[in-house]
């Protein structure tokens, strides 16, 4: 099991480090207190048929598959369930940026950020750290500084937050989009570019390995896609980096297309030669503007080009419904407004080595199931779990209904509550029916809960709701 890990609190002027194990310490202490752990109340939610959703579908290729998330969307039911079904790591849209976390001059602020980092953990989710030096969302005090104290600044900002997360973020953008668009392959007019020079890329980068060594390192750009005078330059300062010594570890390709900016037809090209650098790549920011199968077949295109390249480590899209992405009117993502799934995330999906359509049925994400069975860990302990099935009804009325659930040995369920349990003859595996009157009207749910001894992970496997 992933361990949720507290932050201790934040303090003007400085970011204390998330500490580990302090958690792990509590559960030891509560082993037999069970109810004092209700804290842990939302574990990771598992789906009926986990190979059929992106996250498990492409951890299935070694890889994560990610979307950018804005804290104020954490309190809709939708989007949550959207976010935990089929993600597996997390990039704050904008909560993490220099003008959320460092408003004025040494004071932090964290809890947006935190929302978002505390989210992402719960469910087992990596997160992508978006990004520490970078010209836009910049608050104005840092601008109005000379050169010394700009120096000054970014690196304490680079230490103060890669300390609050020390540990916990697998990817961070430390530089994002330091050069100019168009044929220059000149750096872009920035206050740490017009102060510092070329060098505070540099700087910026071993700044960053000293505040967190565990944090894969990444420049991050858009326009890079192909190979053009954009990408090449920035192929240039990374080759640059690696001869020397300078920490890099991963080449962000943000991936935002349209009509107007398609993607390229050397895109997997691209992304091979700065592997071939030895660096990771990461499709940190994917987006494409467009509809239906057009759409979809980009998707696909783009999936696959990572796929290809053994050091593309994940992908990222730039949200989750259309409704809430950056270039809403141009419906780029992978969601409709109403978290329907589009063509574009079943040729991500099939891209991706999952069963699209239909592969789900039961599943929470399927709309037109007559019941579908959602799994989550109600509390959990050192050596055992209360588990929970919700089950809820379709569009129409349903009178039964039955679930599978599936322990991995050696977990054993103790008992189970609010359900009648059958096993199987190897008794890993319970049939649960109602305990008395099955029935459900539309759109209604019940659920029922069990105990599990022997461990804590993997959660069980809850197969597709049944419906009589
Ligand atoms: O512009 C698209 C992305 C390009 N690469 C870097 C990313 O960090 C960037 O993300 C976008 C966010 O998706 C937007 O949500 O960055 C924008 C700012 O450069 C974000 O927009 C800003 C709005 O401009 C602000 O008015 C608003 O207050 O979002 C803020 C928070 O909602």
């Amino acid at each position: 099991m992933r361990m949720i890990r507290r932050r201790t609190r934040t303090r003007a002027g400085g970011a204390g480090p998330r500490t580990r194990g302090r958690l792990r310490a509590a559960l030891g202490a509560t082993t037999t207190a069970l109810l004092t752990v209700t804290a842990l109340a939302a574990l990771p939610q598992t789906t009926a048929h986990a190979a059929d959703t992106l996250g498990a579908a492409a951890a299935g290729q070694g890889r994560y598959f990610g979307a950018a998330v804005a804290a104020n969307h954490l309190g809709e039911a939708q989007y949550v369930a959207t976010l935990d079904r089929e993600f597996t790591s997390v990039t704050a849209e904008n909560e993490m940026k220099w003008d959320a976390l460092e408003p004025s001059r040494g004071s932090f602020s964290f809890s947006r950020a935190d929302q978002i980092f505390d989210h992402a953990k719960s469910r087992g989710m990596d997160v992508r750290g978006h990004t520490l030096v970078w010209h836009s969302q910049l608050p104005g005090w840092v601008s109005g500084l000379g050169a010394s104290d700009l120096r000054s600044a970014m690196n304490n900002h680079i230490t103060q937050v890669m300390t609050h997360y020390k540990g916990e973020i697998h990817s961070w953008d430390v530089v994002n989009e330091a050069f100019q668009d168009g044929n220059s392959g000149a750096r872009r007019s920035s206050p740490f570019q017009d102060k510092l020079g070329n060098g505070f890329i540099e700087e910026a980068f071993r700044t960053a390995r000293a505040a967190d060594p565990d944090a894969k390192l990444c420049y991050n750009d858009y326009n890079t896609d192909g190979v053009n005078a954009k990408s090449n330059a920035v192929y240039t300062m990374v080759r640059d980096f690696k001869s020397r010594g300078v920490p890099i570890d991963c080449v962000g390709f943000q991936s935002h297309f349209n009509p107007n900016s398609p993607v390229p037809s050397d895109y997997r090209a691209n992304l091979q030669r700065f592997a071939d650098l030895g660096v990771d790549v990461q499709i940190t920011e994917l987006d494409i503007e467009g509809s239906g199968q057009a759409q979809a077949t980009d998707y696909g295109n783009v999936v696959r080009a990572c796929l290809a390249v053994t050091r593309c480590t994940g992908i990222t899209v730039w949200g989750i419904p259309d409704k809430y992405s950056w270039r809403s009117s141009g419906t780029p993502l992978l969601f409709d407004d109403n978290y329907n799934k589009k063509p574009a995330y079943d040729a991500v999906l099939s891209a991706l080595g999952g069963t699209p359509g239909g592969g789900d049925p039961g599943g929470p994400g399927d709309p037109d199931a007559a019941c579908t069975a959602t799994y989550s860990t109600a509390e959990q302990w050192s050596g055992g779990y209360n588990g929970k099935v919700t089950i809820t009804a379709g569009s129409a009325p349903i009178t039964g209904w039955s679930v599978n659930v599936t322990m991995t040995p050696p977990q054993k369920v103790l008992t189970v509550w609010n359900g009648s349990p059958t096993w199987d003859s190897g008794g890993n595996v319970m049939t649960v029916r109602p305990s008395w009157n099955g029935s459900l009207a539309a759109g209604a749910s019940t659920s029922f809960g069990f105990t599990v001894n022997g461990g804590t992970a993997p959660p069980p496997q809850v197969s597709a709701c049944t419906a009589s």
